[in-house]
């Protein structure tokens, strides 16, 4: 059953944390109120953190792409580069069972790493966002300037493409509502600000 991949995944993603992650979980709700956003859509992130993608409205995905070729995949430039993918997350399915599907990748340098959606022509109408936006480096690469090339984007590489390069990160689900605050016996991450942990295993085990 397609369920316990997530539940075990869910879990694995527990037990990693709880073993290699100091760091903190920064959520980004997907999709929130029916729009086609990443909320917050510009973050910082630590190496040993984590970023949670939550799923809570519509069918997106949080894949990885580089600056100069948003809506596609990186690995689509670059053979040697995985890059993440969420794999496309219907927020119905989940909701129907009370949860929020999330997808939590961890962060291993603070190079900037740009996100989009690839569904439809989401990555187009401005679905995209950018962990560690790093214009001292590179004034050219603002979120602003990766959203203007996503907007005349050519072509969009979505679904079956960007599932070459999925990697990276777990899936999984919680009943935390975003900005529950929870922490989970044994856990070194952090006490996480903005996601319910504890509630990620709690499903999971309910699930099993
Ligand atoms: C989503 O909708 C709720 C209720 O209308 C509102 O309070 C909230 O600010 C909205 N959030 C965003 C990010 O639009
Ligand atoms: C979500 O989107 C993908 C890609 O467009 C599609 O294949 C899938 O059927 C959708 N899932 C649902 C439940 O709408
Ligand atoms: C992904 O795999 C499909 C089918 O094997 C292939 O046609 C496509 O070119 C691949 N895409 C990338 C970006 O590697
Ligand atoms: C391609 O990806 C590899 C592995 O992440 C990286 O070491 C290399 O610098 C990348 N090449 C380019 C041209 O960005
Ligand atoms: C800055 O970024 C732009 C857009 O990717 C690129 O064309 C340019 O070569 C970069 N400049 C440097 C100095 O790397
Ligand atoms: C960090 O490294 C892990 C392990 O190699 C990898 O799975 C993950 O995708 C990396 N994170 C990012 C944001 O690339
Ligand atoms: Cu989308």
């Amino acid at each position: 059953m397609q369920f316990s991949t997530l539940v075990f995944a869910a879990l694995a993603s527990l037990a990693s944390a709880q073993t290699t992650s100091t760091g903190k979980m920064i959520a980004v709700t997907v999709g929130i109120n029916g729009t086609l956003k990443f909320s917050p859509d510009n973050i910082k992130a630590s190496v040993g953190d984590m970023v949670q993608f939550q799923f809570v409205a519509g069918n997106h995905t949080a894949t990885q792409s580089n600056f100069d070729n948003p809506c596609q995949p990186l690995s689509m430039h670059n053979a040697s580069a995985t890059g993440f993918h969420s794999g496309f997350q219907p927020a119905a399915a989940s909701k129907a069972m009370g949860m929020t599907s999330v997808y939590t990748i961890p962060i291993n340098d603070t190079k900037p790493i740009w996100v989009y959606c690839a569904q439809g022509k989401h990555c187009e109408a401005g679905m995209v966002m950018v962990i560690n936006e790093n214009t001292a480096a590179n004034s050219s690469r603002s979120l602003d300037a990766y959203k203007k090339l996503a907007a005349g984007a050519s072509t969009v590489v979505p679904s079956g493409n960007a599932a070459n390069s999925s990697t990276g990160g777990t899936t999984g689900t919680t009943t935390g509502a975003p900005g529950a605050s929870a922490t989970a016996a044994g856990m070194s991450l952090a006490a996480p600000s903005t996601v319910g942990l504890a509630a990620i295993a709690a499903v999971a085990l309910l699930m099993i």
